[in-house]
Order: C-alpha cells, then sequence, then structure tokens
C-alpha cells in the first residue's frame, strides 16, 4: 500500500490545473456546465472532470477560429511568423515536459519510458518538423507557348483551406493531435481539435502551450465531448468549417463521411487496421522475435499499426512459437514507473470488454490459446484497472473474425505458410490496408514482396519508426488520403493555379 502511493503521488496523477478539464476557444479556457469523468484506466480512480462542449461551444469555436483567419494577424501572417509560432509551441512543451508525460501517463495508463520517447517526443517533433517543411513548401511553374504565339506562365500558389476540425482517437493523444494540428496551422488554417473523451488532458496542456507561446485567439481551439449527439456530431456537421481531418475507427469514418456529405466537405481519415506480419525462415531470428514482440505489445497493442495477423514460413514456424510465447509470457505488466515494465493497462474497461470478448469468441472459433487470453490479478489497485494479458492465437482459418476483424489489443494470431505468393496472398486477404511488416535476410525477397501489399507502408526488419517527411495512410477501410511530409501541405492546402498572357 505504500509503494501504491509513492508512484501514484510520483509519476500519474495528474498536474493540479487538470483536476478539471477546461475547453478552449477563442484563446480563453471555458468551463461548462456539463462534465464527464476522466477514469484511470490503471486503477479506475477518478482522475477529474471534463467540461463537455455543447453546440453552442463549438458553434463559438467555429466563428473564432474564422474571425481569426479572416480579421486577426494569423490570417495575414508570413509562413515564417507561423513557423517562429510553431516553434515556440514546441519549445513550451519542451520545458514542460514532464507534465506532458505525467498527463499522457495518466490518461492511457501506458509505461512511462515508452510515453517519454514516443508521445511527448513526437508532439515536439510533429510542431518543428512541419514548421521546417512549411517554410520549404514550393509551388510548380510552366511557361505554355501556343500555336498563334501566345506565351502563358502558369504558377501554382497554395492557399489555406480555412476552418479546420481533427477529431482524434484516445491510443496516442498527443501525437495524434500535433500530427494534424500542426500542418494545417503551417498551412494558414485555423483549427479546432477535439481529443478523445478518454485522453482529454494532453489536449488542455498543448492548449496552454498555445496560450502561453503566444498564437493568437482563434487560431488553435479545443474542444471536449463524444462523438454523436456531442462535439463530434456538431463539429462535423457545422456549416463554418472547411475539412475534417480523422483519425480513428473505420465505421466512425464512414458515420463522419455521411455527416459531411452535404457540406462537400474535404476529408482525411486514418483508420483502423489489421495488419500482417510475414516472417521468413531467411529472417535474423533474434531480431525478428525481438521486433515482432515490440510490434505486438507496444502500448498493449493500441496502435493501428500493430500486426494482429503473423504468417511464419513452415520451417521455422514451431521454433518462431516456442520462441514468440516465451517472449510474450517474459513481458512485464504494471505501473507505468515500474523498472522495467514493458506494458501497461488497455485504455478503458469498456475497451478491455471488447478485447476480452475477443478472447472468448477465438476459443468459440476453435483458436489454441498459445498464451493469455485472460487479465492478470495483482492483489492490488490495479485490479480496477484496465489490464489483459499478451495473447497468441494460432489454428484459426484466415476467414475467421478473429483473423478478420480488428482487436486493438496485445493479442495475433500466428499461421504457417509456404510460399512467398501464398503469404502475399493472404496478407492481402483483408478489408484493412494500413501497414505490414516483412521479415528476412534476403534483400531481392523484400524488395519482390513489399511492393506487393496492399497497404499504405510496409515496414522490412522494423517497425513504427519512418521520417515524417513520407506519406502516410491507408488502403480500403484504413483510410481515406495520405498525409506526413508534402501530402500533408497537400491536404491543408488550396492550390489555386494562376494563368497569365505575357
Ligand atoms: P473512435 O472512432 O471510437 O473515436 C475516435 C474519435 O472520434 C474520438 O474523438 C470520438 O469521440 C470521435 N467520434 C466518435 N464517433 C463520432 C462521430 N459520429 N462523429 C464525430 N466524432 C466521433 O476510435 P478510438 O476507439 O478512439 O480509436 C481506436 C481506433 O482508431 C482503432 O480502430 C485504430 O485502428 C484507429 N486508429 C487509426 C490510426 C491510423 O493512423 N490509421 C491511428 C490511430 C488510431
Ligand atoms: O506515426 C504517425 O505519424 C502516426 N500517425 C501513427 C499512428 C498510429 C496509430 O495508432
Amino acid at each position: 500500500m505504500i509503494r501504491e502511493e509513492t508512484v501514484l503521488a510520483r509519476s500519474f496523477t495528474l498536474p493540479p490545473t487538470l483536476d478539471a478539464l477546461r475547453n478552449y476557444v477563442d484563446g480563453q479556457f471555458v468551463e461548462t456546465e456539463r462534465q464527464f469523468d476522466n477514469i484511470s484506466p490503471i486503477d479506475g480512480r477518478l482522475l477529474g472532470k471534463v467540461h463537455e462542449a455543447d453546440a453552442a461551444l463549438v458553434d463559438r469555436a467555429v466563428r473564432a477560429a474564422r474571425r481569426a483567419l479572416e480579421e486577426g494577424p494569423w490570417g495575414r501572417s508570413t509562413v515564417e511568423e507561423r513557423a517562429a509560432a510553431l516553434h515556440r509551441v514546441a519549445d513550451v512543451i519542451e520545458r514542460r515536459f514532464e507534465e506532458f508525460l505525467a498527463a499522457e501517463v495518466a490518461d492511457t495508463g501506458r509505461p512511462v519510458e515508452q510515453a517519454r520517447k514516443l508521445d511527448v517526443y513526437r508532439g515536439i517533433a510533429n510542431f518543428r518538423t512541419f514548421a521546417d517543411l512549411g517554410k520549404h513548401a514550393h509551388g510548380e511553374f510552366f511557361e505554355t507557348h501556343l500555336p498563334d504565339g501566345t506565351q502563358l506562365i502558369n504558377y501554382t500558389k497554395r492557399k489555406p483551406l480555412g476552418v479546420i476540425v481533427s477529431i482524434s482517437p484516445w491510443n496516442l493523444p498527443i501525437l495524434s493531435l500535433t500530427w494534424k494540428a500542426a500542418p494545417a496551422l503551417i498551412c494558414g488554417n485555423a483549427i479546432i481539435c477535439k481529443p478523445s473523451e478518454e485522453t482529454p488532458s494532453s489536449a488542455v496542456l498543448i492548449a496552454e502551450a498555445f496560450h502561453e507561446a503566444g498564437v493568437p485567439p482563434g487560431v488553435f481551439n479545443v474542444v471536449h465531448g463524444f462523438g454523436p449527439g456531442s462535439a463530434g456530431e456538431a463539429l462535423t456537421t457545422h456549416p463554418g468549417v472547411d475539412a475534417v481531418t480523422f483519425t480513428g475507427e473505420s465505421r466512425t469514418g464512414a458515420a463522419i463521411m455521411k455527416a459531411v456529405a452535404d457540406g462537400v466537405k474535404e476529408v482525411s481519415f486514418e483508420l483502423g487496421g489489421k495488419n500482417a506480419a510475414i516472417i521468413f525462415a531467411d529472417c535474423d531470428f533474434e531480431a525478428t522475435v525481438n521486433g515482432l514482440a515490440r510490434a505486438l505489445f507496444t502500448n498493449t497493442g493500441q496502435v493501428c499499426l500493430c500486426p494482429e495477423r503473423v504468417f511464419v514460413e513452415r520451417p521455422i514456424y514451431e521454433r518462431f512459437l516456442a520462441a514468440i510465447k516465451a517472449r510474450a509470457e517474459s513481458m512485464r505488466i504494471g505501473w507505468p514507473d515500474e523498472p522495467g515494465v514493458d506494458m501497461g493497462s488497455l485504455i478503458s474497461r469498456e475497451h478491455r470488454d471488447k478485447v476480452l470478448s475477443y478472447f472468448k469468441l477465438a476459443v468459440e472459433e476453435g483458436a489454441t490459446v498459445l498464451t493469455g487470453g485472460g487479465v492478470p490479478q495483482f492483489g492490488d489497485a490495479r485490479d480496477q484497472g484496465a489490464f489483459v494479458q499478451p495473447t497468441i492465437w494460432t489454428g484459426l482459418p484466415d476467414s475467421a473474425r478473429c483473423v478478420r476483424e480488428e482487436v486493438f489489443g496485445p493479442v495475433c494470431h500466428i499461421a504457417p505458410f509456404d510460399s512467398e505468393d501464398e503469404a502475399v496472398r493472404r496478407a492481402n486477404d483483408s478489408d484493412y490496408g494500413l501497414a505490414a511488416t516483412v521479415w528476412t535476410t534476403n534483400l531481392s525477397r523484400a524488395h519482390r514482396v513489399a511492393p506487393r501489399l496492399h497497404v499504405g507502408i510496409t515496414w522490412v526488419n522494423t517497425w513504427f519508426s519512418r521520417d515524417l517527411r513520407t506519406p502516410f495512410g491507408g488502403t480500403r477501410l484504413s483510410g481515406m488520403g495520405r498525409e506526413g511530409g508534402r501530402w500533408s501541405l497537400d491536404f491543408y492546402s488550396e492550390t489555386t493555379n494562376i494563368c497569365i498572357k505575357v
């Protein structure tokens, strides 16, 4: 009990100002009458209250964003001024790093060291990367000579789209929000961000960073709430919004697509995945076991890019099963700041119920449970949290629901394969198309297989890390459009061609 209190006090209580999370609209922190609970996934504690934005507050945010563009200095700003503002925001996050870390860990239950290297770091990197990229964005120029001797010059000019809405999920809160806000703002737009109702804290800190960095009112706004009947719906149906960028479940993407259809708004969707990992017999065995374990269990399997379908070439199948089982069973699950902890909780009890329903379904569908399939018992406050065991199934057909549907937990199905063509065909047999990993030491094979996979990104012998200047997105149910680097600048700008007769 003493240890528990020490741990709670030391790392994953929220900073006091986040006990009551407010909206940030038009440069002001705004309270509302209606509030909802922010519950810790680690031990079920009430972390604080969140002020839910209603349609009237969403309308205020949209009008403030429009005013910032039409009447405020942001609408007249140069890209250098906007880049300087984003760097100032990044400076504040860097200075207040530990607060961001505490907020992210409290909301998500993930290990502190993972959040330190991944989430807060990526928040800063997103602001700095897009600040610099925006300064180097360029248009196109064409000189045209017509048969009658007319000479034309054409050049393209990027203009802001206007008022952008960003709706983000709970799994990587700082990363997802800043991945949208940074490019939107460098392009000269104003933005209203709705973080997930499960992870509202870091968004408030980001709002504080904008406030402290002196970014003009209305340019960056945060509203809290849920989807249908709440802030999410109010944002996507508001006629004053020009574009919606969304990350989350595929079926939510479909609902948002319907909501924006009447207004013919631009959308960018980063949605779910049921990603394949293909492991060839010629892989570096130890590195692959470690690499796959990282891909399966990082963030308790709650990364859209985590593999949930693993195909292993038959000659190493049994040996690989034994090694990955041992690796899963050595995972240390626990408090976020426990030394050596590998895995934290899932995001919520509600999400745990979903994951556990797949654990049950897998057995009903005839899976062999190689390891896991249950809930760890701690004998302390963590038993009120949302923990599950790392879980591996074998023996299911590719048509099983557990092999086709996204679970979004520390779980995968492993099946053997006999040829490269078979592995590619089975990896592509999915309604999703977000990411894949290929594990081989044969360079020619890597180049042959990777382009045949119908996904937005294929990693070879690694996972997750990439250059932020590269395109990111999915095919099929995994999304629409690409963001990252110039692809983000394309989405968040309206490109005009100016044609001049010389
Ligand atoms: P979700 O779709 O339930 O919620 C995402 C956000 O949408 C939340 O802010 C939620 O409040 C809001 N929302 C829900 N319904 C809405 C509606 N009708 N209108 C407007 N807003 C609405 O997703 P989640 O459970 O928070 O996140 C997990 C999912 O996100 C997984 O499917 C995962 O694969 C996906 N994801 C994809 C990527 C990617 O880059 N492709 C990245 C992260 C997460
Ligand atoms: O790495 C990224 O830029 C990104 N958007 C990752 C998303 C991960 C999904 O859970």
